[in-house]
């Protein structure tokens, strides 16, 4: 069992996090990996890393990433399967970017029906567009992220209107979803998550 801010939850917990580009994904899953002790895998985190080393994995990611678009299902499913076939998720985890298409879904309700592991919650941040862009603008400006431009953020954001705002019905139809408004100050976002999941 974990304390959390004065909410105790259950220390198995399987957790999905959704959101556009810039909705707060990242900044929140560090926050909840510490706050349930579970481990946060990012798949952006993970193709970075791959770019940073120049693995041949990073080499094929890097031309999508570059462009705004999704790195082939093929290559983040393995990735994927791969990551939660490691010892350290056995007791929970936070899946942070992924899924996000209708096959990647499928891809993981395959993967955790071969464990026997349900999903606890999917947790969907949501932000405006304007607030998207302008902190993304930011982080560009101050890390210089080569899919931080105006333009490649545009993108993405239509890539997630197209292919991942989908999901979002998938997981309302199984009872999953948790709103929660990713504006305002990161802590306090982080507090509304963790009251909405203890509030389940
Ligand atoms: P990600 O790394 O997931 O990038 P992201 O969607 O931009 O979210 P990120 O987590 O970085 O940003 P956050 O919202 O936390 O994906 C990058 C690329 O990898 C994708 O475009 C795709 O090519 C590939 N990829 C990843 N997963 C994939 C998958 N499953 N299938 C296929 N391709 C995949 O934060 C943004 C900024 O906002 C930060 O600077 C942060 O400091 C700031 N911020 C956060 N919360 C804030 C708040 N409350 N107030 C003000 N600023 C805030």
């Amino acid at each position: 069992m974990t304390e959390t801010g004065g909410a105790v939850v259950n220390g198995s917990l399987r957790l999905l996090l959704i959101g556009p580009p810039g909705a707060g994904k990242g900044t929140q899953a560090a926050r909840l990996s510490e706050a349930y002790s579970i481990p946060a895998i990012s798949t952006g985190d993970i193709f970075r890393e791959n770019v940073k080393n120049g693995t041949a994995l990073g080499v094929k990611a890097k031309a999508f990433m570059d462009a705004g678009q999704y790195v082939p299902d093929e290559l983040t499913n393995d990735l994927v399967r791969d990551r939660l076939s490691q010892p350290d998720v056995a007791d929970g985890f936070l899946l942070d970017g992924y899924p996000r298409t209708l096959q990647q879904v499928e891809e993981l309700d395959d993967i955790l029906g071969v464990d026997g592991a349900a999903l606890d919650a999917v947790v969907v941040l949501t932000a405006d567009t304007d607030e998207v862009v302008r902190r993304l603008l930011k982080r560009s400006a101050e890390q210089g992220r080569s899919d931080d431009t105006e333009d490649v953020i545009r993108k993405r954001l239509e890539v997630y209107t197209e292919q991942t705002a989908p999901l979002v019905d998938v997981y309302s139809g199984r009872g999953l979803v948790v709103d929660v408004d990713g504006l305002g100050e990161i802590d306090e976002v982080t507090g509304r998550i963790i009251a909405a999941l203890a509030s389940r």
